[in-house]
């Protein structure tokens, strides 16, 4: 690992990568009073891939004053999503030697309501999480409660969103230390979530190793058992725990800074695309967000090539 390597695998990471954290990486993620016009969004905080977080830009959906968890029994009790369920609250994590995706059961969401009001019990812990626009696919009779993108935003990046995905779940579920190739507004609608953040520039101080991909089966008894893909490539995955690093495997991760934040009811998050994000929430939070595909520009081409020079260095 790096601190091995002394100079000379740091050498050129801290050069491409320190200047940019020093200069553009805030030491706390900025609040808005209300949304950006499309020129000041574009201009502000997709093109420097800054973080912000924006408020009243949910007032005029329905959805902020109506959903709770009695409103969603009623309108949408009955209807069957896809739940994760994990043993633990970790899903897509790394588990020993394996990257371990969580169980997915199809339940009516009235189940998954009568765990989160104490009602009932069910073996592991419940997120509805299905990042495949569950929203418009699986509950579309809550569609006429918010507005089916952000007008600015898809103004400002030129296209609709990808994916428009509802997150519901108990307060143990994690959602483990990843990043994506997504322009990110996540909507709190009720309750909060917790978000860690790092800049694609600490990319050579996270480290990634190769796994063999698992799932977890719910057996009958109520216990977990963990059932390897068959035939598929290993998947590369983050086995660090931001929230309790292990620096002596892991020593270039002292390196970064995290920024956290909290996104609360009625608050939306801009988390700029390739940004590693660890996500945890308050117990029934209820949110909603929208996935725009992002430019593969030269910020995409940056940070393919702050990945390729860690691995070719073995910096991993
Ligand atoms: O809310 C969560 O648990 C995770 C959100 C996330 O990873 C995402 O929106 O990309």
């Amino acid at each position: 690992h790096m601190d091995g390597r002394a100079g000379a695998g740091c050498c050129w990471c801290q050069q491409l990568s320190a200047p940019l954290s020093e200069l553009s990486v805030p030491l706390a993620v900025p609040y808005l009073d209300e949304p950006p016009t499309p020129l000041h969004f574009y201009r502000d905080w997709v093109c420097p891939n800054r973080p912000c977080i924006i408020r009243n830009a949910l007032q005029h959906w329905p959805a902020l004053h109506k959903w709770s968890l009695p409103y969603l029994r009623a309108t949408v009790g009955s209807t069957e999503v896809s739940v994760a369920v994990t043993p633990d609250g970790y899903a897509d994590a790394v588990r020993g030697d394996r990257f371990v995706m969580p169980a997915e059961l199809r339940l009516p969401l009235s189940s998954v309501l009568d765990v989160l009001e104490g009602s009932a019990q069910h073996p592991g812990v419940l997120y509805v999480q299905k990042q495949c626009s569950n929203l418009p696919n699986e509950l579309p009779q809550l569609l006429s409660d918010l507005e089916p993108h952000v007008p600015w935003a898809s103004e400002a990046l030129g296209k609709m969103p990808d994916a428009v995905n509802f997150w519901l779940g108990e307060a143990a579920a994690v959602t483990s230390l990843h990043k994506d190739h997504y322009e990110n507004l996540y909507c709190v609608v009720s309750g909060e979530k917790h978000f860690l953040l790092h800049p694609p520039s600490d990319r050579p101080f996270i480290p990634y190793e190769l796994y063999t991909p698992a799932t977890y089966q719910l057996t009958e008894e109520g216990t977990f058992e963990v059932v390897d893909e068959e035939a598929v490539e290993k998947v590369p995955w983050i086995p660090l725990d931001p929230l309790a690093p292990d620096l002596a495997q892991y020593p270039g991760y002292r390196r970064t800074q995290a920024l956290r934040c909290t996104v609360r009811a009625g608050e939306m998050l801009y988390l700029p695309a390739l940004w590693f994000h660890h996500v945890q929430q308050s117990h029934g939070c209820i949110a909603v967000n929208f996935w725009y595909d992002m430019e593969y520009d030269l910020k995409y081409s940056y940070f393919q090539l702050l990945d390729s020079l860690t691995k070719a260095s073995g910096l991993d």
